[in-house]
């Protein structure tokens, strides 16, 4: 078998590129070692930046988005018992979109299977041979049956454990890592949102979060270390414990039900660089890892993949190596920039392990000066929305 560009990975990155390309005529094969239904089934992201809805609307699939998405024009923040919003529309003209991360995927999907793009699920030990070289190949097994692919370029869009990253040469990528003492238990439920906006709050018992995924389900976020399990936590002690997180208001007039999906998701910060060795390109998480704390995980993963189709366009109709050999500098310039806002959001809203009165009182300082502050707000929305690409 022989394609343009074989893409690792069907998430967000990996559909995404898939579509870019084939708008620009680039033929490409997606291996994905697990099945459509696990793939769809992953509650991960709800807030997308204007560039990637942009994005989808640039290759055709935005209007379900646009139908079932909610726009939103602002953020709560709460702190010290009381919620203070952002309005992200008039500090910088821009809204986000609220919509799944599950509904991006599915359109993604369908988008694909329309133009009779081909994807392998169910893709087993795939492997990535002779990246160094200008005749690459990508080979995997499908139901006990071996194959080979040759191609002219790998995209590693397999997230942060795919094979793809480990496939460049120990000594060639410099990592950069922090770890963060805590995770996230999430729990979706067939309730009503219990604000308009997302509230992001800073407790002393821990952050919270509250989100959605449509006028009818919700999305709520409670800060747990990282030794507990999901089975510890009914869905009564989560709603219990969320309330005491959040102000009066919200407390009480919240919606409780049965959760339908409950998950604890560790915290990190991670970039590897350079992304692009050779005939080999990461992007998404597979080159970088951001905190939930900033929505900005599938954001990057989208303007990574915009860099990159821009760049393999380039090749094939230009015959021109430029776009290539900038991909990895350009993304990355971009990426730090979401790396230091998702840092600093999970900084400035969680508890630490072991930290001081004092701690707490600097994180409300600057919340307060936040929430007051012009310059403060416009750069908190400017970053929230997304920076340009
Ligand atoms: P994905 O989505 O992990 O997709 C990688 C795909 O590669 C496949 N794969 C393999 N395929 C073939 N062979 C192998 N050996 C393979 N190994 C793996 C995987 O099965 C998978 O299908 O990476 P991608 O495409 O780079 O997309 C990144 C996003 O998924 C991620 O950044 C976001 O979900 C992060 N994130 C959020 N991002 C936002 O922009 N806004 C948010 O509000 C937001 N909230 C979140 C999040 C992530 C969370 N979790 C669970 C990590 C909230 C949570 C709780
Ligand atoms: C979500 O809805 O899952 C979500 C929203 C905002 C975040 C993280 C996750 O910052």
């Amino acid at each position: 078998m022989r394609t343009q560009v074989v893409i690792i990975g069907s998430g967000p990155a990996g559909l995404l590129l898939g579509q870019l390309l084939h708008r620009r005529g680039v033929d490409t094969i997606v291996l994905e070692n697990r099945s459509r239904d696990y793939v769809l089934g992953r509650i991960r992201a709800g807030v997308l930046e204007q560039g990637t809805v942009a994005l989808l609307d640039e290759v055709g699939l935005g209007a379900r988005m646009h139908r079932e998405g909610l726009p939103h024009d602002g953020t709560e923040l709460c702190f010290d018992g009381r919620r203070h919003r952002i309005d992200f529309k008039e500090q910088t003209g821009t809204t986000v979109m609220v919509y799944g991360q599950t509904e991006v995927t599915r359109d993604l999907m369908d988008g694909r299977a329309a133009v009779g793009a081909p994807t392998v699920y169910e893709a087993d030990g795939v492997a990535l041979h002779d990246i160094a070289t200008d005749h690459p190949r990508v080979t995997y097994s499908k139901d006990g049956v071996s194959h080979e692919i040759q191609c002219d370029f790998i995209a590693g869009c397999d997230g942060f454990h795919g094979p793809s990253r480990p496939a460049i040469p120990v000594g060639v990528l410099k990592t950069y890592e922090r770890v963060y003492p805590f995770g996230w238990l999430g729990i979706l439920s067939e309730t009503p949102p219990v604000s308009d906006e997302l509230i992001y709050a800073n407790h002393e018992r821990g952050f919270a979060l509250c989100s959605m995924r449509s006028k009818t389900r919700s999305r709520y976020y409670i800060q747990c270390r990282l030794d507990e399990k999901e089975e510890e936590w009914s869905d009564g002690r989560f709603w219990d414990e969320l309330k005491r997180r959040l102000d009066e208001k919200a407390a009480s007039t919240i919606v409780t039900g049965p959760s339908i999906e409950k998950s604890i998701a560790p915290l990190r910060s991670f970039v590897a660089e350079p992304m692009r060795f050779g005939r080999l390109f990461l992007a998404g998480d597979s080159a970088h890892i951001v905190p939930p704390t900033g929505a900005k995980g599938l954001n990057l993963a989208a303007s990574d993949v915009h860099y990159l189709a821009n760049a393999l366009g380039e090749y094939y109709s230009a015959k021109s190596s430029a776009g290539i050999d900038h991909y990895s500098q350009q993304a990355l310039s971009r990426v730090w920039k979401a790396v230091r806002f998702s840092w600093w959001m999970t900084n400035l809203m969680h508890r630490f392990p072991n930290t001081e009165p004092f701690d707490y009182k600097m994180q409300v300082a600057e919340l307060d000066y936040l929430v007051h502050s012009k310059a403060a707000m416009t750069s908190m929305a400017e970053n929230y929305v997304g920076l340009p690409f």
